[in-house]
Formats: structure tokens, sequence, C-alpha cells
């Protein structure tokens, strides 16, 4: 066998080589595609696909052969093999062409590099917005104040009552030390409501060009922007800002609004375009990127209708490393078991799919649910929350939902801190508002109820 591997490191060496001179083209065409308004989540990006191998020689030893250019780093590496993104140029190949060609090619699966979309909100957001699109370095935390001062926007935010928040702050207020990563469009990381909850990392140092940490992203010193691949993931649409808020705009600072987890490290990660739309790829990069950084729980409130594998098995991935993946159901008011929306509807034991409900305690008119493959509901109808520019204002969505127990699961994790993604889990559906609206709808029967999961959390103990 040792004959082959020299054949393999030229090939590699040559691929290397075609796929730089090649990428600024096909970026910019990537990009054309996906700064388009009314691109739908499930289509896909032309002539990339997602191919699963388990033997990367045979498929670049085949890339090679035709005008297949294949990147180098593979997109996730599992038992039963690697993954690696592939573009033809030639528009000769689709996904099931790739794959009936099998033993030739080394390829075991092949699908399209598909698009997903920020499970967008009906007002605000995901059209982008040029006055945002100025990318700033990141500031230094202003100190908090020492005792706790009120947020004098909470009144505006009618779910953190519902959901019991006030009550549940009584008993943890959360802690830095839970990371939750905002897979979205990136977060508005100077807003004067987030900037004391946003994730640093604490073995980069920032502006000297090296990849301090050796995780092959230099200066990531607060997440990363796989959409512009750059390290300042600023939000240049507003749904990630919004979402964050949610989940963590900080608590008793006296300014703005409180999240779910009033003390929270967000990292900020973006692979969402400033329309609101972006790839399996880069998915799949941000979800590897959170859990090898550490991140405790995922927040993704994007979809799409198409299935992905490899998305599937990023997340189970994710599922292996103890991470919570929470999802928002999708805005189709359809029913996720018979028309199921990714990555919410993946049967992982991490995923927890969230509806949307309104303030009369019904399910939102928008908001998709199902009985299998939804667990349970959370406030998602004319939600206020931060925006771009220490901006707030309200979008409506199961994106807003999403972060809500993003932000509940985070309390968990704080208030005890053994608790796995499972348990997590466990403990969010088991303790929910119960009503007849959501009896039938979702898994559950229930609304998220973050005071009544802190107090079974207290009462069980960590497992
Ligand atoms: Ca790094
Ligand atoms: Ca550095
Ligand atoms: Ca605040």
């Amino acid at each position: 066998m040792f004959f082959i591997y020299p054949s393999v490191r030229r090939w590699s060496q040559v691929l290397f080589l075609v796929t730089g001179m090649s990428s600024l083209f096909l970026q910019a065409s990537a990009r054309t595609e996906l700064e388009n308004e009314s691109v739908r989540g499930g289509s896909a990006l032309s002539g990339e696909f997602l191919v699963k191998v388990k033997s990367p020689s045979i498929l670049f030893s085949f890339a090679a052969e035709r005008s297949l250019l294949v990147v180098p780093q593979p997109l996730l590496k599992t038992d039963a093999g690697f993954w690696f993104k592939i573009v033809d140029t030639s528009g000769e190949f689709d996904a099931a062409r790739l794959e009936s060609l099998g033993f030739d090619s080394g390829v075991l699966h092949a699908e399209p590099n598909l698009i997903w979309r920020a499970v967008s909100s009906l007002r605000g957001g995901g059209k982008g917005d040029d006055s945002d699109n100025t990318n700033p370095p990141p500031e230094n935390p202003p100190s908090l104040p020492r005792r706790p001062r009120r947020d004098p926007q909470n009144g505006k935010v009618w779910g953190l009552a519902k959901i019991g928040a006030p009550a549940a702050w009584n008993i943890s207020r959360g802690d830095v030390q839970v990371v939750v990563a905002d897979i979205d469009s990136g977060v508005d990381y100077n807003h004067e409501d987030l900037i004391n909850n946003i994730w640093r990392n604490p073995r980069e140092i920032p502006n000297d060009n090296k990849d301090n940490d050796g995780n092959g992203f230099v200066d990531d010193v607060m997440g990363w922007d796989f959409y512009n691949k750059d390290n300042r993931p600023w939000d240049d649409n507003g749904h990630g800002t919004h979402t964050s808020g949610t989940l963590g705009a900080t608590g008793g600072n006296g300014v703005g609004v409180s999240g779910v987890a009033p003390r929270v490290s967000i990292m900020p990660i973006k692979f969402l375009s400033r329309y609101g739309s972006g790839t399996t790829e880069d998915a799949i990069r941000s979800i590897n990127y959170a859990v090898d950084a550490g991140a405790h729980i995922l927040s993704n409130s994007w979809g799409g209708d198409e299935f992905s594998l490899a998305l599937q098995e990023a997340i189970a991935a994710a599922a292996a490393k103890n991470v919570l993946f929470v999802a928002a159901a999708g805005n189709d008011g359809a029913d996720n078991d018979t028309v199921p929306m990714y990555p919410a509807a993946y049967d992982l034991p991490n995923v927890v799919a969230v509806a949307a409900s309104d303030s009369n305690e019904q399910l939102a008119d928008f908001s998709n649910f199902g009985l299998r493959t939804v667990h349970l509901a959370a406030p998602g109808d004319v939600i206020h929350s931060t925006l771009p520019l220490s901006r707030y204002g309200i979008m409506s969505g199961t994106s807003m939902a999403c972060p809500a127990v993003a932000g509940a699961a985070a309390l968990l994790k704080a208030y005890r801190p053994g608790l796995s993604a499972v348990g997590l889990k466990e403990l969010l559906l088991s303790s929910v508002d119960r009503a007849p609206a959501y009896e039938g709808k979702v898994q559950s029967g229930g609304r998220l109820n973050v005071e009544k999961a802190l107090l079974q959390a207290g009462a069980t103990p960590p497992n």
C-alpha cells in the first residue's frame, strides 16, 4: 500500500493549487446565488456537492481526471468516512450521477450543497441593511453595575413573564462559563446590551495575525464569520442580533432588555448572508467550530425543506460531544411530521425543535408543529429584542422562539453544570406549561417554563 502515498500527496497538492486559483471565481458565483433575496431554503448552489468517501485518495484521483475541484480540508470526519466539498465547473455531474459511479469515484454518498435560510421574521430582518455593513472592530465591555439595575425595556418583552423568567432568576441568573453559540447572520458584538455577554476566545491573542490556539482560524477572538471568511462575525442582517438578545441580552445592567439568560457567553457564528441565506457547507463548518471551541448549546434559527445527510452527521457528531442543538421549527404553519423542515426534524437525541407561541397562549398562526418532530413551544410572536447598532425592535417567528429555549437551557446548565445535553432536553420538555393549544401539536404538549425547569433541576440529581 505504501506506494499509493506519494501519488496521493502529489494529487492533493495539485488540487490545492487548482482550488486556490479558482476559489475567487467560485466564491464570486456562490455569493451571487446567496445574495438573492428570493432564493428559497432547499435550493442548492449550482455545481457544488458534498460527498462522503471512505478514502480521500480515490476521490482525489477521480476528481483530478475530470474537471472536478475538491476543497482539500474535509468538512467532517466520522467513523464511517470523510465528507468533502467538490465543485463541478463543467456542469456534467449531479449528485445522483456522482453517487452512481460508486467504486470508481470512491463516493459513498453525494448531495447538493443546499441553501438554508433564516426562519425569517414577519417584521423586519431578512432584507439586509447597507448602513449596518460597517464590520467594526470589537470594543472592550464596560464594567457592570455592582448592584443589579433594572432593565428598562423588559416590560415590552411579554414572553419573559409568560415563561416564568423573573422567578427563575431568583434561582439562577446564569453564568459566563456556559457558552451558547448563536449560529445565524452574526451579532452586533458591540451592542450596549450584548457586549458584556459576548464569548471571548481565551486562547487566542487578538490582531497578531497568528492562529494562537491552532484551531485553524486566525485571530478568532469572538467567533467566526464563515460567510465572509473573516474573524468579525458582524451582523449585517439583524436576525442574529435579535436572536442573541432573546437568548442572552445582559440582565441587570440598567440598559435595554434581559435575555432569558441574564448572564451567559454568546459565541457569535455567522454563516447566513445579509439576505439571510447560507450553505450546508458553512453550516457544518459553523457547528464544528462551535463544538471544538467548547460551546455547550447551539441556537439555530434557520432551516430548509431538503434533507442533508452531511448536516445530520454533523449534528450527530455534536451529540457525541454532549452539545445540545436547539432549532426553530419553521414558519410555514405546517406539520413537520409530514412535511419535515430540517434541521429541526432530525431525529437525534440532542435536537430540540421549537414552535412559536403568542401572548394569548396559542400557537402562532405561522408556526410549524409536529407531535413527533416538534418538542415544545416558546414565545415567538411580536418579540422585542436587540437589533444592530445598539437599537431594539420587534420580530416574529419560530426564529425568536428558538433562542428563548436555548437561553433556558443555558440557565439550567449554569445551575447544574453536570447536566448532559439529553438531560437538559428532558428537563425542558417535562417542565412545560401544558395548554389545549399545544396538546396534540408538540411532543410535550406545552410551552417553555424556565422557572419550573430550574425547580425540577434542583429536585433531580444531575445525570
Ligand atoms: Ca485560532
Ligand atoms: Ca491571534
Ligand atoms: Ca439589559
